[in-house]
């Protein structure tokens, strides 16, 4: 069985970060080692939310993991609290990096053209940084434009978002993928580019009309764990893309959904058929 690492926080109520990552990965049949950069009450879009923040935490757990010997097939970084905590990723990266295993960063921050709450400039020039060390990196539109210093738009054709592309390339990653690519009405979906062949991927499917906090975290866990079970990129975004879909689908009918997460542990069984099927294919 695989092993994948995932660094983010744990935002006790909300479905997002690590309540995402730790049941939809371990349910692909991947274990799942966490590390918690933070405790919140709830995700930020909540007022009020409270925050610990666990940076002292990194350095002795990695080490006691270290210590046992402990290796990983991934590591999965999503949201991250400060500029130190990217700074102490460089430094498990260092640590952990084999010549076989995947360095897969969310360089979660923003979105719909805005920063979380909390961040700055200097927040997304770590996370520009870090995006270097990855061999494949997922941000949206917005974290793209940020990192790049591109003008954000909301409409835009395929040259715009091939220059996106191209300048995420030079940050340094092997493998961009860009989320939330729309290339015509009711359309949305995914687009990368591989640098060493250049040679980019488009995949749309149809818009669910809706947006959803958290669904960033499940295309990103569903990606990495289809990697982990064999996957190559292009086709774990593709099944990412139609689960998280299906999933906001789902949601809506859902008369008691909640405002800031979606219904994934309804839709987790679809998952488990889509990958046996994957498999026959
Ligand atoms: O889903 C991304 C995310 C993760 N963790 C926390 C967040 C957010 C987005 O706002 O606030 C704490």
């Amino acid at each position: 069985m695989k092993r994948v690492l995932t660094v983010q926080d744990i935002s006790c109520l909300g479905k997002c970060s690590l309540t995402v990552a730790l049941p939809v990965i371990s349910a692909m049949g991947v274990e799942t080692v966490i590390l918690p950069t933070a405790v919140l009450s709830t995700h930020t879009l909540f007022p009020g939310f409270t925050y610990k923040d666990l940076s002292d935490q990194i350095e002795p757990i990695t080490a006691h993991w270290q210590a046992q010997g402990a290796g990983f097939d991934a590591i999965y970084t999503g949201y991250l609290g400060t500029v130190t905590q990217i700074e102490q990723m460089k430094d498990l990266f260092r640590t952990f990096r084999t010549p076989d295993n995947l360095i897969f960063i969310d360089p979660v921050m923003a979105d719909n053209g805005k920063l979380y709450a909390n961040f700055d400039e200097a927040y997304v020039r770590a996370n520009a940084g870090l995006c270097a060390q990855a061999d494949i990196i997922v941000p949206n539109i917005t974290e793209a434009c940020l990192m790049t210093e591109t003008e954000y738009r909301t409409e835009y054709d395929k040259t715009y978002i091939d220059t996106l592309l191209h300048r995420l390339a030079l940050l340094g990653a092997k493998t961009v993928v860009l989320t939330g690519v729309s290339f015509s009405e009711g359309k949305t979906g995914v687009a990368g580019l591989d640098t060493s062949s250049g040679e980019t991927t488009v995949y749309q499917n149809d818009l669910v009309n809706a947006s959803y906090h958290g669904t960033g975290d499940l295309f990103s866990s569903v990606c990495v764990g289809a990697m982990m079970r064999g996957r190559t990129w292009p086709q774990a975004m593709q099944l990412a893309a139609d689960y998280v879909a299906l999933t906001i689908r789902a949601t809506l009918e859902d008369p008691k959904k909640p405002w800031y997460g979606v219904n994934f542990e309804e839709t987790l069984p679809v998952l488990m058929e889509m990958l046996k099927e994957e498999t026959k294919a």
